[in-house]
């Protein structure tokens, strides 16, 4: 049944800016949105509903989180307060690793709920579709268990979910000083994940404390050789040109980029490669160096904006928070911002054509939110999620 959800001012983020309809109003049937526009114009509609004068956007697509782990690393946060560097932990065996640990000893179960309370939370505050990544498992057992929970977690909480392969995140301990070996253990590792269905795309932490560039190529050849799109965590501590690598695969996006340079930019504009912004770990590591976002703007390049969520370096949950920091940390205008956690966030998942946008043929994913102009969801620090949410028409 065809119903007309009029009385709102959408942010539609068709086009640049906000994309602006003041007393807008939608179609949605199956799922969908069928017409979008002012309500002057609206088509005829056996069922209508009023939104009561709010704002509506597109629902949030946080592209970039490692939602699923176990435990967490509070006693990290509380060693780092007391002097020691996020490196220095790194390569004392802390970090990544003790999540690796705890991740391995998780239940299925017990993973899915700590990530369940998470996803909630996100979902309550407008994301309506989030990417989740493995790399706490590093062996095919257990990533394919984090993979099978995020995929679980979409199917039973509504919220759109896209799993990404991160085999090359670190060393696990069985390969201590077997890098190179443990990488192209992960490159093996492809055509198994690749038949499981579990993974939507492949991606690798390419940086000092991380793995170099030709270990990357080796997974990216495998991802590739099975269909599977490529992303990349790049220039993040340090500039490998992991970016320019990226692009060369036609990444989907690059992600952090705090080091990138001019040739990973001109690379990334050339491959339509998205530049995915992450200030809550710039914001928790203490970092000092932004990433370059005026270059990326006077390029052309698209930005997203997401969490990052994980433990370590980002434990992150808020979209408003993270819209915030994106526009007082890394100088993104309010509509960039809003933008980067909608449209771009879809584009830098390959779902540009499916959602991110409130346009007519794409998801009715939705939010309705009681404020009086859009920037206000970015000007404050954090505060309270929709007063409705939609996704594929589904309140
Ligand atoms: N970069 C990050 O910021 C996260 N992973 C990565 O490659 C950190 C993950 C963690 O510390 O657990
Ligand atoms: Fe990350």
């Amino acid at each position: 049944m065809a119903i007309l959800y009029e009385n709102a001012n959408l942010a539609t983020f068709a086009g640049a800016g906000y994309g602006v309809v003041e007393d807008g109003a939608m179609l949605v049937a199956d799922g969908r949105l069928v017409w979008v526009g002012p309500r002057a114009d609206a088509p005829e509609a056996a069922s209508r509903e009023d939104l009561g004068g709010g704002w509506v956007l597109p629902g949030f697509v946080d592209c970039h989180t490692h939602l699923v782990f176990g435990g967490d690393r509070a006693d990290e946060f509380e060693k780092r307060l007391e002097g020691a560097s996020y490196e220095e932990i790194a390569r004392a065996g802390g970090g990544i690793k003790s999540t690796v640990a705890k991740t391995r000893a998780a239940s299925f179960e017990d993973l899915f709920d700590s990530a369940a309370r998470r996803l909630h939370f996100m979902a309550d505050r407008g994301v309506t579709t989030v990417e989740i990544k493995s790399g706490y498992g590093l062996d095919a057992e257990n990533e394919l268990k984090q993979l099978a929970v995020a995929r679980a977690l979409g199917e039973r909480l509504g919220v759109r979910v896209r799993t990404t392969f991160l085999g090359l995140h670190a060393v696990p301990p069985e390969f201590a000083d077997r890098q190179a070996e443990y990488a192209a253990h992960v490159a093996a590792m492809i055509p198994a994940v690749a038949r499981s269905g579990l993974a939507d795309a492949v991606d690798a932490f390419a940086d000092s404390i991380g793995f170099t560039n030709a270990e990357t190529r080796l997974v990216f050849d495998a991802a590739r050789a099975h269909g599977l799109p490529v992303k990349l965590h790049a220039e993040q501590l340090t500039n490998q040109r992991g970016a320019a690598l990226a692009a060369s695969y036609g990444a989907m996006s690059a992600d952090h980029l705090e080091h990138l340079d001019a040739d990973g930019i001109a690379a990334m504009a050339a491959s339509g490669t998205v530049a995915v912004l992450l200030p809550a770990a710039f914001y928790f590591l203490r970092d000092t160096k932004l990433p370059p976002v005026a270059a990326l703007r006077a390029a052309g390049v698209r930005m997203a904006l997401a969490s990052d969520c994980n433990p370590g370096s980002a434990p992150a949950l808020d979209p408003r928070l993270v819209l915030n920091m994106g526009c007082t940390l890394f100088r993104l205008t309010p509509a960039e911002a809003l933008a980067g956690y909608t449209r771009e966030g879809a584009n830098a998942l390959g779902l540009g054509e499916t959602c991110g946008t409130l346009e007519a043929g794409k998801a009715a994913d939705f939010c309705v939110w009681d404020i009086e102009r859009p920037a206000d969801l970015v000007y404050w620090i954090g505060g309270p999620g929709p007063r409705r949410i939609f996704r594929n028409g589904e309140e």
